[in-house]
């Protein structure tokens, strides 16, 4: 008897997971499933994993392919499975192709192809469906989107889009999307939400667009370059009942929650400065879209970033704003530093793109002060410091992948609880960093 196994968590089971068994039962006599824990998802950095393990196996079973079930609750375990329960095959994904080749050393390894897309008319759970994404712009950050959205269930990317149809269909092959277009209205009816993660002064067009047709937006940041473009995105956002995140991945992460939690608990007393810097050297190559004369500069590249701590720890009403800046020759931001005066309290949010400096975050109180370190913005780590050392801590918080899958975990959770309000980054805090670029790029114009 030729002895199959496979595993996964099967959470809102679909004709995806349905066909994966069916074909892997195919390979053998016997197939056995490993169902995974919530404690062993949560360890892999597997997010919003909606149906309670007991539900998940009864859909699993209910498949009608599986002869037996039995539970992933460790890494490491599938060697072991393999030799107690005789396997002959292990089969998986081709989402997961190359990740098992150690254990060709134990038995045969399949990978078997992913089910491009999955309609939601196939979905068993007929109270809710699947929220099937599509992706503006075919770059780095998108490939990177989709890989990591994959870690949060109730999600799946469906569609990738660029105006030049090339990108998108080598985008689509590349990450096995069902669909690909250059045609952006055709794009949206294939979707129900879009993350845009094309350059910022296409945001705003793409953005409503897609407010209009109906569909909810993760828009990169900074989402729009003025605030009067921030208030209209989120005034057809509300008319429509849809949901509107910039996406700020840092203001997600685990880790930078808890250094919030601390500096605004009152633990340092009372906070009189944060100080950010983020620099990263970008190339003046030409084309480069990050010196572009009108959009582009380190601003616009990169001071969502150290703003983010500031306008949550300080709030968005600070009382003025100032900048400090050196350009090149096209007039385009190489060093930046925002001043911000709040009542009480002063903050820095240092740029650059031309200028290489330390990237910490700084928050000090009257009490003491939180550090940490470059790169804050990946936050795993930091520093709670007081005058008597003694009582100093070091935190540290998980911090999975490239730390994307925060962020589309919340846009999916404020998608499927309307009454959810999101405080990680509101749209007060949208709102105020679109007024902050618009002000730079005033000023850097006015220069
Ligand atoms: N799958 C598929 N097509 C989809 C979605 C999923 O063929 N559209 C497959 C996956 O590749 C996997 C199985 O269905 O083989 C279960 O998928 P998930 O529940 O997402 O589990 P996963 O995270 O892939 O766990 O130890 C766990 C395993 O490594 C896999």
């Amino acid at each position: 008897m030729k002895k199959v196994i496979t595993y996964g968590t099967f959470d809102m089971f679909h004709e995806g997971h349905r066909r994966l068994l069916e074909r892997a039962k195919a390979l053998g006599d016997y197939l056995i499933v490993g169902v995974t824990t919530e404690q062993f998802d949560m360890g892999r950095g597997k997010l919003n994993v909606v149906d309670p393990l007991m539900c998940r196996i009864d859909n699993v079973r209910a498949s009608g392919y599986v002869d037996e079930v039995i539970i992933e609750e460790y890494s490491g375990q599938k060697i072991a499975d393999i030799q107690k329960y005789g396997v002959d095959v292990f089969t998986v994904g081709s989402d997961w192709r190359g990740s098992f080749d150690y254990l060709k050393e134990y038995c045969e390894v399949v990978y078997l192809e992913r089910t491009k897309d999955i309609s939601s008319s196939d979905l068993r759970t007929a109270d809710r469906g699947i929220v099937h994404m599509g992706i503006v712009g075919t770059g780095r950050i998108a490939g990177r989107i989709v890989e990591e959205a994959r870690l949060v269930s109730g999600t799946a990317v469906r569609a990738a889009y660029n105006p030049r149809g090339e990108g998108a269909k080598d985008f689509a092959e590349r990450y096995e999307l069902g669909f690909h277009f250059d045609d952006y209205d055709a794009f949206l009816q294939s979707v129900d939400a879009i993350h845009i993660a094309s350059p910022h002064d296409t945001h705003y067009e793409y953005a409503r667009r897609a407010l209009l047709a109906g569909k909810h937006v993760l828009c990169e940041k900074p989402m729009v370059l003025s605030e009067d473009e921030a208030k209209k995105l989120f005034g057809f956002a509300d008319s429509c009942g849809l949901v509107l995140m910039e996406a700020l991945k840092t203001a997600y992460m685990p880790g930078f929650l808890n250094a919030l939690n601390i500096a605004k608990s009152g633990r340092l007393g009372i906070i009189r400065d944060v100080e950010a810097s983020f620099t990263r050297l970008i190339p003046d190559v030409p084309g480069a879209r990050e010196y572009d004369p009108v959009v582009g500069g380190g601003f616009t590249e990169l001071a969502s970033y150290p703003l983010l701590p500031i306008l949550k720890i300080l709030g968005t009403k600070y009382e003025d704003i100032r900048f400090e800046f050196f350009t090149n020759d096209k007039s385009v931001d190489v060093y930046a530093k925002a001043y911000l005066r709040y009542a009480g309290a002063v903050a820095s949010a240092k740029t650059g793109i031309g200028v290489k400096s330390e990237g910490q975050l700084l928050i000090s109180g009257t009490e003491g002060y939180i550090l940490v370190k470059s790169p804050w913005w990946l936050t795993r780590t930091f520093e709670v410091c007081y005058e008597n050392t003694a009582l100093n801590e070091h935190v540290s918080a998980p911090l999975q992948g490239y730390g994307l899958r925060y962020e589309i975990a919340d846009f999916i959770r404020n998608i499927n609880d309307p009454t959810a309000r999101s405080f990680k980054f509101s749209r007060e805090d949208s709102i105020a960093l679109a007024r902050i670029m618009q002000k730079f790029l005033e000023a850097r114009a006015n220069r």
